[in-house]
């Protein structure tokens, strides 16, 4: 499942409240500006079984999700995803704009959960073959600062949202763990800064990325 060569599969991650769905409509209007062909989805999400599961994962329920249900039904969604949109747009040529993708895995079941590398990497390579992003953008914002911005929205906080603070600084460092790891993967924003800050990094990077496609 090696990625199609004129696609281009860009992921969006990032901590509560570090302003990806901001960024990812910036992104498309620079994408669209630039005549570049993309086709945009999410995780959990992006088909109609996996935001049913989506559902299942963010909702509040009665009963527990135990760790390991979340991780299996988080690979379930994102092999429905997969299936429906991101093959099929790398395949066409497009570059496949997605909102979170595994890297999430790895920083809120992996490092939130404390699941750990294993078996999230055990089910990536199950679930996507050879399929890797070709590069993700990482929003990092201190977990203090998100949080208080996701709570600025309104609204009941999801069933993750409502976790710890611990928990999402484990997610953080999880996040920059991996951007460590694979520097030519991630390109990592200084998101705790103002919208107009994050956007010049945003397009900075776009144009070295994308701008010669
Ligand atoms: N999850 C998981 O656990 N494992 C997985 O494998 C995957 C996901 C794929 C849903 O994700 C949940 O799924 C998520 C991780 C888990 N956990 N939770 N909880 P989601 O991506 O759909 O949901 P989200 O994390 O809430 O993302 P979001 O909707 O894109 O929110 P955001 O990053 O906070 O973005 P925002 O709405 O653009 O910004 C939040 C507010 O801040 C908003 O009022 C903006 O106007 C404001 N903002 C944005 N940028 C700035 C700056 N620079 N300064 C000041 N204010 C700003």
């Amino acid at each position: 499942m090696a990625n199609a060569p004129s696609g281009f599969f860009l992921t969006i991650e990032g901590g509560e409240g570090a302003g990806k769905t901001t960024a990812v409509d910036f992104i498309k209007s620079w994408m669209t500006s630039h005549r570049l062909a993309f086709i945009e989805t999410r995780e959990p999400g992006g088909t109609q079984v996996a935001e049913h599961l989506r559902s299942l994962l963010l909702g509040h329920h009665g009963e527990p999700l135990s760790d390991m249900t979340e991780l299996l039904m988080m690979f379930a969604a994102r092999s429905q995803n997969i299936f429906h949109n991101v093959l099929p747009g790398l395949e066409a040529g497009k570059i496949v704009l997605c909102d979170r993708f595994t890297d999430a895995t790895y920083a809120y079941q992996g490092g939130g959960r404390g699941l750990n590398t294993q078996p999230v990497e055990a089910l990536e390579n199950l679930v996507q073959g050879s399929l890797r992003p070709d590069m993700t953008v990482l929003l990092d914002v201190d977990p203090e600062t998100g949080m208080a911005r996701a709570k600025g929205r309104g609204g009941r906080l999801d069933r993750i949202e409502q976790e710890k603070m611990d928990f999402f600084i484990r997610v953080r460092n999880a996040y920059l763990e991996r951007a460590k790891l694979f520097p030519e993967q991630f390109e990592v924003i200084d998101a705790g800064q103002p919208l107009e800050n994050v956007q010049r990094q945003l397009l900075e990077v776009l144009s070295r990325r994308l701008g010669e496609r």
